[in-house]
């Protein structure tokens, strides 16, 4: 029986969290020096992001070696040492399995460059002509998906940057190397493992031009990801462990079968439906602000449909790839400290498993870089260029990336007021966002009132309450585009709950169902009772125990 419903994820991305040593980059010793912050916090697990060797094209998510630890990130034994604190604050800790591609700088890729044919069938090679490439795919991060070797006279493939080439799943070997690598780590202490883009490992047997498309409908949620990842799963001896995979534009039927437990593939699956609902055309680089219909019928569809067949939602607004969500969704200037409230509230009062992505806990916003020259992400730089040869001028490409950017939530994590946010004694690797004098984690712990102790709060609550964590949901007022509502009922202690959110400034008028009336009130973002009128981002939790 899996036990992770009442358990809150935090993510860490170590190269942006805390830096021991000075040269400007995090570390592990750096997460180990916070560890009693976290502890504070009331999380379960840590999620970090990849710390293995590699070249850092993509911020570590080319990985050069499975089993070691790079240098810019400390040791081994730093490693052991973080699992131990950890341990000992009740804390366990998530690795990051990018197992998709490799970095091109893996021994096993540089084999296959050197005419190793076992290792190139470890990769997706395909014979042909430096003129054309295999298929007209594209790159994640733009561009073609194919390079040409010509030392090789073959192509192959890489969903994302050209340097992380996509491992061949077919191959049985590549299958046993991968569980390989999770018993590696689960016997040196490791708890959970999230599984970067895991929806993409079943390639198509044939591959054939999209004439709709940019080629993803050939090669997500292919036909043996169930059957790989339950190979994996038993392989790796992971069944019951915390896991949850990244799932890229995936359907709701996938992800039921990725996390029923009677399958014994996932506990939880992300999945960014929701975070595209200020797509314009469903473009990532296309403003619009976000469409509150949409993501209320997201919202419902995947909460009670996981519900109704037995499936497991991960719970998120942020991650190290996506802006920052007090700036996305909320306000980060007037209503700054009550749309960070709300937006905690919509979700961690939901029916999943939350997620809090590193400085999300103080209402951290985005940068607002406005040159160039201070981004740092691949895929930021090469829209950069993308954009502009599509003819947009230089100011507006720069509003895009300031919104759009994945740098937007790499900034380094605000500590305290003191030079470069308490991040390093350094010259971080990227720049501090400039509001760090006023939105930092020493200013929040000890003031009752500050989003950080309305996050300690809320995490407490889904362990006090077993019908946030076991409970029902069902959604209420589809026509108020404004207001999202829900109901929790159904679980053992016989509490019911109504959660509201005004997703707006404006004020909303919600008239309460009758049985609501003299309910209590478990937290909210404004200090006295709630009336008909749900003020700027308003959040209210009402709880009552049914007889
Ligand atoms: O991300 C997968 C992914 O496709 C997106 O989140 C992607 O960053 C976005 O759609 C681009 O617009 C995972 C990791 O989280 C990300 O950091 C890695 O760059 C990527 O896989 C490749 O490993």
């Amino acid at each position: 029986m899996y036990n992770f419903k009442d358990k809150v994820v935090y993510q860490i991305y170590p190269k942006s969290f805390h830096d021991s040593n000075g040269d400007g980059f995090g570390d592990l010793k750096g997460v180990t020096q916070k560890l009693d912050y976290l502890a504070d916090l009331g999380v379960d697990y840590l999620w970090l992001t990849p710390f293995f060797p590699s070249p850092q094209r993509d911020n570590g998510y080319d990985v050069a070696n499975y089993r070691a630890v790079d240098s810019r990130y400390g040791t081994m034994d730093d490693l052991d040492e973080l699992i131990r604190e950890a341990d000992k604050r009740g804390i366990g800790l998530m690795l990051d399995m990018v197992f998709n591609h490799t970095s091109t700088e893996h021994d096993w890729f540089q084999k296959a460059l050197a005419g190793d044919k076992k290792y190139q069938d470890y990769y997706i090679f395909k014979d042909g002509s430096p003129d054309r490439c295999p298929t007209n795919w594209v790159s994640k991060f733009g561009g073609s998906a194919w390079e040409y070797v010509p030392q090789l006279g073959k192509w192959y493939l890489h969903l994302f940057d050209v340097m992380q080439a996509d491992l061949n799943w077919e191959n049985p070997a590549v299958r046993a190397e991968m569980a390989d690598i999770l018993r590696f780590w689960k016997a040196r202490g490791i708890k959970g493992f999230r599984f970067d883009v895991v929806n993409l490992i079943s390639k198509p047997e044939l591959y054939e031009d999209d004439l709709e498309g940019d080629g993803r409908r050939f090669y997500t949620d292919g036909c043996n990801v169930g059957k790989y990842l339950k190979e994996l799963v038993a392989a790796g001896g992971i069944d019951g462990m915390m896991t949850v995979g990244e799932m890229s534009s995936t359907t709701l039927e996938n992800c039921i079968g990725y996390t029923s437990e009677k399958n014994h593939e996932l506990t939880m699956c992300f999945n960014f439906h929701h975070l595209k609902v200020d797509y314009k055309n469903g473009q990532k680089w296309e403003l619009m602000p976000p469409d509150h219909g949409a993501l209320k019928r997201l919202f419902k569809t995947w909460q009670e449909g996981m519900q109704e067949h037995g499936g497991w939602n991960a719970l998120f607004w942020c991650n190290h790839d996506q802006p920052r969500a007090v700036s996305r969704f909320g306000s980060d200037t007037t209503y700054w400290r009550e749309s960070a409230e709300m937006l905690a509230t919509a979700i961690h009062c939901m029916r999943g498993t939350p997620y809090i992505y590193q400085g999300e806990e103080l209402g951290m916003t985005n940068p607002h870089f406005t040159k160039i020259d201070q981004y740092r992400d691949v895929e930021s730089l090469n829209y950069y260029k993308i954009l502009r040869e599509q003819g947009k001028s230089e100011a507006e490409t720069l509003n895009i990336l300031a919104q759009r950017s994945r740098d937007d939530s790499r900034t380094p994590m605000q500590w305290d007021s003191s030079p470069n946010a308490g991040f390093t004694s350094g010259t971080p690797w990227i720049g501090v966002a400039d509001n760090y004098k006023s939105i930092n984690a020493a200013a929040q712990t000890s003031d009752a009132d500050s989003i950080y102790s309305f996050y300690k709060a809320i995490v407490r609550l889904r362990k006090e309450h077993r019908v946030i964590s076991e409970g029902k949901i069902e959604f209420l007022y589809p026509d108020n585009t404004d207001l999202l509502t829900y109901r929790r009922y159904g679980s053992a202690d016989k509490e019911e709950l109504l959660v509201l959110c005004n997703l707006t400034e404006q004020e909303i008028h919600a008239e309460l169902p009758d049985a609501w009336a003299t309910a209590e009130k478990l937290i909210g973002n404004y200090e006295d009772n709630p009336s008909e009128t749900l003020r700027p981002y308003e959040c209210v939790v009402l709880h009552t125990t049914k007889e």
